[in-house]
């Protein structure tokens, strides 16, 4: 079992190969993972996404081998069955994915669990679940990497929806080098990005910069 901290949140990969393109997934990947991103998550999902479920095997497991290596928390998107399959650390479900029955399931597996919140209800449904590991909180921005994202929620809004949880928070959508300071300073754990990594020109260039608010609050304490 993985132990879980808050730093583990802080600078959170969000990938499949929709996103970079098959033949560059797993080289963006050990880039990202070489520069210090602290967890990845595994989201083969949407358009242009693999449907082959062959091939979604061989991709996990090339990544949750290359997250081995660099010991960084191998966390799959939804797909519950593939987790178990390949004892990976974790899963993430959103609010449409059935989630209790999952996360309920993936907990008594010792798996890492994670429930996308966009609403102070969906929120106060998590309290006092202890099953849950932590939240995921978005989008904050507008997105372009996912379909059916929710209206943009804003810095104000996610501050309030944060300081109503005792769970680790990380935040998502729209989140890039411009704007993570801002983010950072409503007092999520971390920030979970798609393409402000998987789009950079120079990946760890990208990372460092998602990671320089926290580094800085380090700094100066
Ligand atoms: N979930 P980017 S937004 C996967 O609101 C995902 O729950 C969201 O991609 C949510 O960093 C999102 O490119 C996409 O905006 C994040």
């Amino acid at each position: 079992m993985t132990n879980i901290s808050r730093e583990m949140f802080q600078t959170y990969l969000v990938a499949g190969t929709q996103n970079t393109g098959m033949d560059d997934f797993l080289n963006i990947l050990e880039q990202a993972l070489q520069a210090g991103i602290t967890c990845f998550q595994f989201r083969e999902k949407g358009a242009g996404s693999l449907q082959d479920s062959d091939a979604i095997l061989k991709y996990a497991t090339a990544a949750q081998a290359l997250c081995r290596h660099y010991q960084v928390p191998f966390i799959i998107d939804d797909n519950l069955d593939l987790a178990l399959q390949i004892n990976a650390d974790g899963i993430h479900v959103g609010q449409s994915d059935h989630p209790w029955h999952k996360i309920e399931t993936a907990k008594a597996h010792g798996l890492i669990t994670g429930l996308s919140c966009h609403t102070e209800q969906e929120l106060h449904q998590s309290h006092n679940q202890p099953i849950l590991d932590y939240i995921g909180i978005g989008p904050i921005f507008p997105t372009n990497s996912k379909e059916d994202a929710k209206p943009a929620l804003g810095t104000n809004r996610l501050r309030f929806l944060t300081q109503q949880s005792e769970l680790p928070v990380v935040a998502i959508g729209g989140i890039n080098q411009e704007n993570v300071a801002q983010v950072a300073k409503t007092t999520v754990d971390g920030v979970a990005v798609i393409s402000a990594v998987t789009h950079a020109t120079d990946i760890a260039q990208a990372v460092q910069a998602l990671q320089k608010p926290w580094h800085r609050s380090t700094d100066e304490n």
